[in-house]
């Protein structure tokens, strides 16, 4: 029985756990960097290996007992660099955030300049954001988005290097739609004599199959977290290729801001790396990508403005303006949550309103591919948010919308096996 020990020795804690598995059973999740691990996945993240110890790199420990754990982490090292097309791989970082102190301090000192893509515009707090300690260490220098394409301008990026001569560029972002171009980033930085470094966290499992272009040819470091398209455990991934920088990068993880690494959930990380490195894994992401543009097709049909005019991922950024003035993110947010449609509210290009309440969603389809809903699908889905977002109040037509987001999710059960 699934936890069987839990629901015996304390039944608080199982009932939450088991009300988390109710709530994603009973919504289509389209959280951009959420997704469904596999069972097996699952069963690596909650194993024996969580009681061990393991400071420092296999071969290398503060610790005796380590052989098993070593093999776990050589498989998950290996792996991702045979995902990746890499010469190296730290697997220990807790997370994405702490991937990217690790990489961050490598290259830039506190007080340097550093520059990262503006958080309202679709970058990541780690990238610079003033109540991070990207901002707070470092001199940071944002770049945006052209007002005209809401696309990454690039001109810009160059125009501020130029200017300000960081000693780091970071490209990557947790809400841009649009596919990024790692080779102009790496010339900029390296023409105005700045390291690059690539967080590829929502695409990386797009990357993994060649549906984005890799940043690894470019990139001086490249960081991930290993939960989003790539369908791991919850953690962080650095990759790099050049050896000079392998003593300084793993350093920097352990012992430079992390002690013990989580060898359950790097055991996690390897049986994800494995899974992605099989050829179901490049369908899994086709189908990830075609979802995507179906959820556009969907909103745009009901008469909402997809950012960019659209997506070459996983996610679309969806400007909340066509659907009335006075609907925003928070209300649209909290709509969908009703009817069973999980999103977050996000800011767009131009924002006017508080990161609280925003005026846009954002939407993604890692998750919901994985529990297997097809192109079809996602196209009605897009449209039941159109719906709901230009319905705000409509109890009937809220009801109707529930009714059949409930259908949907029973022609798809998610982790049947247990119980
Ligand atoms: N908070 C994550 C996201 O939702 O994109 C990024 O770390």
């Amino acid at each position: 029985m699934y936890l069987e020990h839990l629901r015996t020795q304390d039944p608080e804690i199982a009932a939450a756990i088991g009300d988390e598995l109710a709530r994603q059973r009973a919504s289509i999740e389209l959280i951009a960097s959420e997704n469904f691990v596999s069972l097996a996945v699952m069963e690596a993240a909650g194993s024996p290996l969580t009681n061990k110890y393991a400071e420092g790199l296999p071969g290398h420990r503060y610790y005796g007992g380590c052989w098993a754990v070593d093999v776990v982490e050589n498989i998950a090292r290996d792996r991702a660099k045979k995902l990746f097309g890499c010469a190296f791989a730290n697997v220990q970082p807790h997370s994405g955030a702490q991937a990217n102190y690790a990489a961050e301090s490598v290259f830039a000192k506190p007080g340097d300049t550093v520059m990262g893509m503006d958080l309202s515009n679709g970058g990541h707090l780690t990238h610079g954001s003033p109540a991070n300690y990207s901002g707070k260490l470092f001199n940071m220098v944002s770049y945006g988005l052209s007002e005209q394409t809401e696309r990454i301008d690039y001109d810009d990026v160059a125009a501020k290097a130029e200017k300000y001569q960081p000693k780091l560029i970071i490209a990557g972002a947790s809400a841009y739609p649009r596919v990024i171009d790692f080779e102009r980033f790496a010339q900029i930085a390296h023409d105005n004599g700045a390291a690059l470094m690539v967080d590829m966290a929502h695409i990386a499992g797009l990357v993994a199959t060649g549906a984005h272009p890799s940043p690894l040819p470019w990139a001086d470091v490249v960081t991930t977290t290993t939960h989003k398209t790539l369908r791991g455990t919850r953690g962080g991934l650095i990759l790099w290729n050049d050896e000079e920088l392998t003593k300084r990068m793993n350093s920097a993880v352990f012992p430079g801001s992390q002690g013990g690494p989580l060898e359950h959930i790097i055991a996690g990380k390897a049986v994800a790396f494995g899974e992605a490195l099989q050829p179901e894994f490049a369908t899994y992401i086709e189908g990830v990508c075609a979802n995507a543009k179906a959820l556009g097709r969907g909103m745009e049909a009901k008469g909402l403005r997809m950012v960019t005019g659209g997506t070459d991922n996983h996610l679309l950024l969806v400007d909340l303006t066509t659907a009335g003035e006075d609907v925003t993110g928070k209300l649209a947010e909290n709509a969908l949550d009703e009817v069973g449609i999980t999103v977050n509210k996000n800011t767009i290009p131009g924002e006017k309103r508080s990161p609280f309440v925003t005026s846009g969603i954002r939407v993604g389809s890692a998750a919901m591919t994985t529990r297997g809903f097809d192109e079809a699908e996602a196209e009605r889905i897009g449209e039941l948010i159109g719906e709901t977002v230009t319905h705000l109040g409509d109890e009937a037509t809220l009801a109707a919308v529930k009714a059949e987001v409930a259908d949907l999710l029973a022609a798809h059960p998610l982790y049947p096996e247990l119980g």
